[in-house]
């Protein structure tokens, strides 16, 4: 709902107080679900985005992503979209986000978004929410959204984090996707270590979820389903840019739902498109001969006996 331009700066030594030049700068249309909408390209896959977009920034976005062969079908305002910067330093070789919040949508703005959306979900096989709301919108948008697509009978991807996530989860989406952290809040469990992050996955499958996967960056992720307990281990690489690998992750999912893989195919799926993702310097990209590669490379492990479902 919140889409951006993404601004990828490369600086060296860069200091906060000064003035810093950018080596190189790269922009994409991006947002989390922006970045599944053009990795879902990239795989092939016909792909309708929605949500807000304003302004010369908005047409920007919307005629990059036309490019790509993503449908459009926005949801427009007066006001210009925001941009999302991600500063990479080779000195320091860290990266940093600054994440515009975006503008204020009016209640008059959501129940417009509404409508079209009710339409959209018609069109689609299955609909991926992910990322932030723009100003003005409630925390329960992604459980209304969740409701309508699941009473259209589409299956639905959450990628959300606070309040967004966990009031959508009331409408049990098919899939999620949370972070430790977010394991952490929704769960109030330490998840101090991979069996009790289980556990802990496993209480929010238990509530209706029919897949729970909790992403742990370097050190793979843990998928939990009426099938079992799947642990990804994926092969160590030198990441060019990790921004945007979640949400090449949940364009895995999709591709894989929408494909009917069993659990342990579709884990794989997904993680080896997000790995091929950190090997691309551009944001919400990869390279399919990488996916294809990385694909053999990835372990799954059952790390428990079937499950009995919820
Ligand atoms: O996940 C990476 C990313 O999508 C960046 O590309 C940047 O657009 C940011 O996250 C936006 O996050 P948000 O949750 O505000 O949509």
């Amino acid at each position: 709902m919140n889409a951006a331009i993404d601004k990828r700066y490369v600086t060296s030594g860069a200091k906060q107080g000064e003035v810093n030049r950018v080596l190189q700068c790269e922009y994409t249309p991006g947002g989390k679900g922006l970045n599944v909408s053009k990795v879902l390209r990239i795989a092939g896959a016909d792909v309708l985005a929605g949500g807000f977009t304003g302004g010369y920034a908005g047409g920007y976005i919307e005629d990059k992503l036309k490019e790509k062969g993503i449908v459009c079908d926005f949801y427009h305002v007066r006001d210009e979209s925001r941009s999302c910067v991600n500063i990479w330093d080779r000195e320091t070789k860290q990266q940093t986000e600054y994440l515009e919040p975006g503008f204020t949508v009016t209640k008059a703005d959501i129940d417009g978004f509404l409508d079209q959306y009710k339409k959209q979900v018609q069109e689609v096989s299955l609909v991926a929410i992910s990322g932030s709301v723009p100003k003005g919108a409630d925390t329960d948008i992604y459980k209304e959204l969740i409701k309508i697509a699941k009473g259209d009978g589409k299956k639905v991807i959450l990628d959300s984090s606070g309040e967004l996530l966990k009031q959508g989860l009331q409408a049990k989406p098919t899939l999620v996707k949370p972070n430790i952290d977010e394991i952490r809040m929704l769960t109030g469990k330490n998840c101090s270590d991979i069996d009790a992050l289980a556990a802990a996955a496993k209480e929010i499958y238990k509530n209706g979820i029919a897949y729970v996967v909790v992403s742990l960056g370097g050190s793979g992720s843990l998928l939990v389903s009426s099938e079992g307990i799947f642990q990804a281990v994926i092969p160590k690489v030198k990441a060019e840019n990790t921004v945007g690998c979640g949400d090449s992750m949940v364009a895995g999912f999709v591709l894989g739902l929408t494909e009917g893989l069993c659990s342990e195919k579709l884990l794989k799926k997904a993680s080896a498109i997000s790995v091929a993702s950190a090997m691309s310097r551009k944001t919400g990209h990869y390279e399919p001969e990488l996916m294809k590669k990385f694909y053999k490379d990835i372990i799954i492990n059952k790390i428990d006996k079937e499950m009995k479902t919820c």
